[in-house]
């Protein structure tokens, strides 16, 4: 029986694959952990106060339940790790070689990290950008994925440690908010939409990224996590793909079912960094070697969030 520790589970993706895992394989099996205070969206069961530079603190924690898989998700976003390049860099590569030196030493039975679309930069291609092409990227964030995919191979090809990954698109879900990076806009426009305001968009009109909802993310991850060692044949990380849209064509989708729904347009910062970036990405590597296949395309996406959103709204303000 697996003992499953999740570091920066009160994060997007964190609530919603702690919310997932433990559905599989049972709430006591399945430790949460942030430097944040617990919240509601990771629902009752075991929860750690947990710096991921600390260590000791990992260790102590591993020890306590006897863990033997972490997903370790507690990393700075792209444009709050332009705010604060220092830390991004430590948290994102102490914390990512804490956790794997732990996993060697411990001989633990598997480890994800996630990656990004950000490794790649503007040398690489701009459509389809392939699985192995030249990275460059232009951000610290990027920056830290790369060189954290490249210790992910060592340490699997050194020491054995059953590291997996994927280059995750921007990630939209209606449960939780995001924090801190450029594909943020598409969970925001969302609320704004029900609110009935105008939305106020940080990025130009026709910046297309590839994106993925929340479901489909969280079932990537885990069918990666299953499938047995010999089918992961890609060590640093997959690229993995759902929709690519510019903020244009997602206010577009919205109106289809909020016909009075406004969008306008004022870029800062971060479309610098959307710029960066590809348009859209080859999966055609996790597609064959472990099967990922996504459901959801952009309408979808939207009809199942606008549905299911102001439930969310309507639970938080009771
Ligand atoms: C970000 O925008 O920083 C993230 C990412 C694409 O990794 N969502």
């Amino acid at each position: 029986m697996s003992k499953i520790l999740i570091t920066g589970a009160c994060g997007q993706l964190g609530s919603e694959l702690t919310t997932e895992l433990r559905k599989i394989h049972g709430t006591d099996n399945v430790i949460a952990s942030d430097i944040r205070e617990a919240n509601d969206q990771i629902g009752d069961g075991p929860f750690e106060h947990l710096d991921v530079m600390d260590k000791a603190r990992i260790e102590e924690v591993i020890e306590k339940y006897n863990i033997t898989v972490i997903y370790h998700l507690a990393a700075l976003l792209s444009a709050n790790a332009e705010k604060n390049i220092e830390l991004a860099w430590k948290l994102n590569m102490d914390g990512l070689l804490n956790v794997l030196n732990i996993a060697r030493e411990k001989n633990l039975e598997r480890i994800f990290w996630p990656s990004s679309i950000a490794v790649f930069g503007p040398d690489a291609p701009k459509n389809d950008t392939p699985q192995n092409t030249a990275t460059n990227p232009t951000t610290v964030y990027g920056i830290t994925k790369v060189a954290g995919e490249q210790w992910c191979a060592y340490f699997y090809n050194k020491f054995g440690v059953d590291v997996r990954s994927l280059r995750y698109p921007g990630l939209i879900g209606y449960k939780s908010l995001p924090g801190g990076g450029t594909t943020d806009y598409a969970v925001d426009i969302y609320h704004k939409a029900l609110a009935g305001e105008t939305f106020s968009c940080f990025l130009e009109e026709d910046a297309a990224l590839p994106m993925m909802y929340m479901s489909d993310a969280v079932k990537a991850t885990i069918d990666l996590m299953q499938v047995p060692e010999e089918n992961v044949k890609v060590r640093t990380s997959y690229n993995v793909a759902a929709i690519s849209f510019n903020p244009a064509e997602i206010a577009d989708s919205i109106i289809k079912q909020l016909p009075g729904f406004e969008i306008e347009y004022a870029p800062d910062y971060r479309q610098e960094i959307a710029s960066s970036w590809p348009d859209s990405i080859d999966d055609s590597a996790a597609r064959s070697d472990w099967g990922w296949k996504h459901e959801f395309d952009l309408d979808k996406m939207t009809v199942d969030i606008l549905e299911n959103l102001p439930i969310i709204i309507e639970k938080a303000e009771s």
